[in-house]
């Protein structure tokens, strides 16, 4: 165990955390208990996704979204989950979802997080059984405590983020996530209902050899990134794209690779999500030692202006984002 935070292979995700809040003696314990509310949810929509086939929860409900995306109703069953579970969890004072075009007040004034979530992503999938992730982002509040939150409260900037990670309900269910020293990932056991440390201290492969995008959209990327594809394919690279961020992210993360969603003439400036997509994978990122970019800048550092505002992205590992960036 080479992590002074380390604890070994197997714990449940409640002892671990635990274990890291006596390690910050200063800590109030209230984030541990958010983080915790987290993943209760994510049991609950892990329950939802895996009987989903069975009572025709998924189909389109025939209704768009803030984004004006056909809204699936998983999406929105996990949307009201989620929130129900940060509004009882008492711990979130607001959330952002990529579900709701406003605030959702949780009316715990008092509490000292905010929380910006896409509670289930790649909507695509879902009817067809394919892996779909969640994604969360969590602020410290600037607003006092007792006041009503505000947009300033999300508004801070990707390097604010106090935690940030994800849940892919894939093959297994698994919740990865850093409060900014290191990222674990805990695999879900349905039997134990208990998520348990998988993959302690994630540190991504420096280079690799898996790109990631939508090649149906080739033409409309600019020449710099055509050029960094067409060189992926001459080095016989491996294609490998689902359509979720999540689970293609977790598989670059584990095995080296890059996911690339470059500007397109649909969406000019790139089709993600950066409060609630790119961030927090921006975040984990940079805890595991990989780089996340723009194509102009890092992520963490995008100024944010709207909740529901996008950007292109270029994430993974670092020496293939570097070479990207040179030909950009
Ligand atoms: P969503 O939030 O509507 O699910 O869209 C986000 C998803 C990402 O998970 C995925 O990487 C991307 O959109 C796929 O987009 P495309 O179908 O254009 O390739
Ligand atoms: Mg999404």
């Amino acid at each position: 165990v080479s992590h002074p935070l380390a604890l070994p292979v197997g714990v449940t995700l409640d002892r671990y955390i635990m274990h890291r809040q006596t390690a910050f003696p200063y800590a109030t314990g209230e984030l541990s208990q958010l983080l915790r509310d987290i993943a209760l949810a994510g049991k609950i929509i892990h329950r939802e996704v895996n009987r989903a086939g069975l009572i025709d929860l998924t189909g389109g409900m025939g209704i768009q979204n803030v984004q004006g995306e056909s809204q699936q109703k998983l999406d929105m069953i996990a949307n009201i989950r989620f929130s129900r579970a940060l509004k009882n969890g008492g711990e979130a004072c607001a959330i952002i979802s990529e579900e709701e075009e406003e605030i959702i007040y949780t009316g715990n004034n008092h509490a000292k997080y905010v929380v910006a979530m896409d509670p289930l992503d790649g909507s695509s999938n879902i009817d067809v059984n394919v892996s779909i992730g969640t994604i969360f982002s969590i602020y410290r509040r600037v607003t006092p405590i007792g006041t009503q939150p505000t947009m300033a409260d999300f508004l801070q900037g990707g390097r604010r983020q106090v935690a940030a990670g994800y849940i892919l309900y894939g093959s297994s269910t698994i919740l990865v996530y850093t409060t900014g020293h290191n990222a674990n990932g805990f695999t879900y056991d349905a039997s134990l209902g208990e998520f348990i440390l998988s993959h302690p201290d994630i540190q991504s492969p420096a280079d690799g050899q898996i790109y990631s995008c939508n090649d149906g959209n080739l033409d409309d990327y600019e020449l710099g990134v055509q050029n960094y594809l067409t060189q992926c394919r001459r080095k016989k690279y491996t294609a490998r794209y689902i359509g979720s961020l999540v689970g293609d992210f977790h598989r670059n993360l584990l095995k080296g690779g890059i996911y690339l969603y470059p500007p397109t003439k649909k969406n000019p400036d790139g089709k993600l999500r950066l409060l609630y997509e790119a961030y927090p994978l921006a975040f984990l990122a940079e805890m595991t030692g990989c780089l996340a970019t723009s194509g102009y800048q890092s992520v963490l550092d995008i100024k944010p202006f709207s909740f529901h505002q996008r950007t292109p992205l270029y994430i993974g590992s670092p020496v293939m984002v570097e070479n990207l960036l040179n030909m950009l």
